[in-house]
């Protein structure tokens, strides 16, 4: 084979690849979410603040499914907890089988309820900023979220006020 041959083989081959490479990826497409983040939330803290929380609500447009984990960056690990009051105090667990997303339903993740915790922050959050948060569902593709960390009063649900106690101060 003359040089010249092998300079236009490398080069055919060259150039076959970007072709090759979206031609193998449009094999597995990406299907779209069944589950929307409709509106994310979380709440400034100060300095030194080893806990965190984020909230959201999450619009299922398909079949039953759950939220099994949380991921984000700027804490060591996000926990699905779920905020009560037992005997007058206000506690939080984990809960372990995640958040039911029905089917076409909304499920909204508040303060005195369901809730994601940022544990082990690695700075704190301030008001304006967005939290990266990655959502894993039991069927769903992952999802991610930008949580806007929102004033204190300026957080859904807190103008109208009708309902009191219960939720923890994520202190
Ligand atoms: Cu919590």
């Amino acid at each position: 084979m003359s040089l010249k041959r092998l300079r236009t083989a490398a080069i055919l081959v060259l150039a076959a690849l970007p072709v090759a490479l979206p031609a193998s990826a449009q094999e597995a497409p990406a299907p779209a979410s069944s589950i929307q983040a409709v509106a994310a939330w979380s709440r400034p803290t100060i300095r030194g603040a080893h806990a965190g929380v984020a909230f959201v609500t999450l619009r299922n447009t398909g079949a039953a499914d759950r939220l099994v984990a949380v991921e984000t960056d700027v804490a060591k690990m996000a926990q699905i907890h779920m905020a009560e009051v037992v005997d007058g105090i206000a506690r939080m667990r984990p809960l372990a089988d995640g958040v039911a997303l029905p089917a076409g339903g909304d499920v909204t993740l508040k303060p005195e309820g369901a809730h994601i915790m940022l544990m082990g922050l690695t700075r704190p959050l301030s008001v304006g900023e967005r939290v990266h948060l990655t959502l894993r569902f039991k069927a769903a593709a992952p999802l991610a979220v930008d949580a806007v960390v929102l004033a204190p009063g300026a957080e859904p649900g807190m103008a109208g006020g009708a309902t009191q106690g219960g939720g923890h101060s994520g202190g």
